[in-house]
């Protein structure tokens, strides 16, 4: 048996302009099942190469960037902004060029926004609107999720041709805001039969708006008129209440549904509980949720953290969802970026529902989950990815696209230092707005450099982005990773992901890894090169991708492979579904 190494094939780089050549080499790749030291090399805006150095000669003039003691992860994507919205008596003051600097600058390289119509405007008038504002300001690719705000036959035939023609394949509805978006239970189950029918994503927004029109009237009688009566008009149950209607009718109308905004463990569990039911659901949680409560915040500054569904009062509500994404209860974070100054939050000194909706998160996201997850001890560095970037990929169907390091994908990818820290502050933010809801947090996880397209847009903290350099990407209907679930391929959510299962596989994962974590001992040390990340990398301890049924690898799985020895995706055969969508189950409360 021969025993000399076997000839390496060398990968020909053609020579090229250097500005579009990018190398990155020593890093240690962390994509969303599985993480390994290889190089990466980007061309035209592509991932062209990943894998050992020693297969790859790299001719002069190209950037070279050391990333030894780092991660180089994917871009990071917002499923969740509302950039330059006009709403509430002002317009959002992050417009489609301050909020995606602000985005690149923390890590996130997509956004994918929301057109909302008025009530009777045309959908496609509107999505033409909210693409003439994103197109000329835009610094990183952005996508469109289109609200449906009121409900007739013109309605439905306009969102079958922003299916068919336009790259969108999901709709927000609405269970609130009574008057302005908010639809009744009838028009939500012929909204969300038409949205099966086009095999596209159902999204809510779930607080019952009709217990909040009451609340509001009853606390404003008794004079309660400060911002305190926001989240006084609608505590917990009226969000849950509503996600558990919106699960009950999306899953009677066979229609995956998307619950956006989640704030509360209670909600977290009902769409934990109705995924372990076979439902076809998936829930987003918040950077303003996963990074503070309204704990001990003084009456007067409580004005500025107005938004909906509000931010807690429990100090307990944060590392509650952050567990529900450790656990898989919940699937990925947003940010709802949609930033006012203080002098609109003012608008509502003395009536709170006047106060603008809307907070800061696209541009501290990332960091927060990373000192609130990852940190902390709840997610894997792997999970991280997958609740920040991929799982919003594959749900949206732009997976491996956008959402993974692999050859052939964008080169949308951060370099990411995961024992830096940095203090959160207005005075150094990237946001247009004169204030931050997490002014003065220290935060584990920065980013080193971000490339958006393969273009270095923040490096060390200096941001450079070309102002209309993104592009709007189409999102086609039928993604796999939502519809194998929808006929019955794959379940939406195995057993043994529950919580006290989940503590023991991830024991089980590090034990398999002949890794001796202390129990308190956050992931990031075992990056910092404290406990050496084994030589083979690491598989997720919590994954979220699922493989086909048939135990072949997962079709969502990337087409561009990496080399061979390098892929060995631990992608997981997936259980037989036991109830099939609108089947045999009794419910999940
Ligand atoms: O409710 C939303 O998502 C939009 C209208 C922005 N406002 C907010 O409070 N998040
Ligand atoms: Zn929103």
């Amino acid at each position: 048996m021969s025993t000399s190494p076997k000839p390496v094939k060398k990968v020909p780089i053609h020579l090229q302009s250097a500005q579009n050549r990018v190398y990155i080499k020593n890093g240690e790749i962390v994509n969303h099942d599985k993480s390994f030291k290889a190089d990466v090399y980007i061309e035209d805006g592509v991932i062209k190469f990943v894998g050992p150095s020693s297969e790859i000669t790299i001719p002069g003039g190209v950037r070279t960037i050391d990333a030894s003691g780092l991660m180089i992860i994917p871009g990071g994507i917002d499923p969740h902004t509302h950039m330059q919205l006009p709403f509430g008596g002002a317009v959002a003051v992050d417009d489609f060029y301050h909020g995606t600097k602000a985005a690149v600058a923390g890590g996130t390289t997509m956004i994918i926004d929301f057109v909302l119509p008025n009530k009777h405007e045309s959908m496609i008038e509107a999505y033409d609107k909210w693409r003439s504002w994103a197109d000329p300001k835009v610094c990183c690719d952005y996508g469109l999720h289109v609200g449906i705000t009121w409900w007739s036959k013109s309605v439905s035939e306009e969102i079958g041709i922003l299916c068919k023609e336009l790259g969108v394949n999901s709709f927000k509805t609405f269970m609130a805001y009574k008057g302005l978006y908010q639809l009744n239970d009838s028009d939500l189950l012929d909204v969300f039969e038409r949205i099966r029918q086009l095999n596209g994503v159902a999204m809510v927004h779930a607080e019952n708006g009709d217990i909040i029109a009451k609340n509001t009237q009853r606390l404003l009688a008794e004079g309660i008129n400060g911002p305190e009566g926001h989240e006084l008009s609608r505590p917990e149950e009226v969000e849950a209440e509503a996600v558990h209607r919106a699960c009950v009718l999306a899953h009677q109308m066979k229609t995956p549904l998307f619950v956006s905004g989640l704030t509360s463990k209670s909600s977290a569990e009902l769409v934990g509980r109705a995924r372990r039911s076979g439902y076809c659901v998936f829930g987003e949680t918040l950077a303003s949720s996963l990074g503070r409560s309204m704990s001990g915040v003084p009456k007067g500054d409580r004005i500025y953290a107005i938004t909906s569904p509000p931010i807690r009062e429990s100090a307990e509500t944060p590392r509650q969802l952050m567990k529900s994404l450790a656990y898989d209860d919940l699937q990925l974070t947003g940010s709802d970026n949609c930033t006012f100054n203080k002098e609109h939050k003012a608008l509502g000194k003395g009536d709170f529902t006047k106060i603008p909706n809307g907070v800061n998160g696209v541009e501290d996201r990332m960091s927060l989950v990373w000192e609130k997850g990852v940190h902390a001890g709840l997610l894997d560095p792997c999970r991280f990815v997958a609740v920040t970037s991929t799982n919003a990929a594959k749900i949206f169907n732009i997976y491996p696209q956008k959402g993974r390091i692999a050859v052939g994908s964008d080169a949308d990818i951060v370099i990411w230092n995961p024992n830096a820290t940095r203090t959160i502050s207005k005075d150094t933010h990237h946001h247009a707005c004169d204030f931050n809801i997490f002014e003065g947090m220290t935060v584990h996880g920065v980013c080193e450099f971000v490339l958006v397209r393969g273009r270095i847009c923040a490096e060390r903290g200096n941001v450079r982005v070309a102002e209309g350099f993104g592009r709007f990407i189409p999102t086609p209907v039928r993604p796999p990773f939502v519809y194998d679930i929808i006929e019955g391929k794959v379940q939406s959510q195995p057993e043994e992901q529950h919580e006290e299962k989940h503590n023991g596989n991830v024991a089980k994962r590090f034990a398999e890894l002949d890794i001796q974590i202390p129990v308190q001992e956050p992931i990031s040390a075992m990056l910092a090169g404290n406990l050496a990340m084994p030589a083979e990398g690491s598989l997720c301890s919590t994954p979220s991708v699922r493989g086909r049924v048939d135990g072949h690898r997962d079709m969502q799985e990337s087409s561009f492979s990496i080399s061979e020895e390098l892929d060995r995706s631990g992608v997981r055969a997936c259980i037989k579904v036991k109830n099939p969508p609108g089947g045999k189950s009794s419910g999940f409360w």
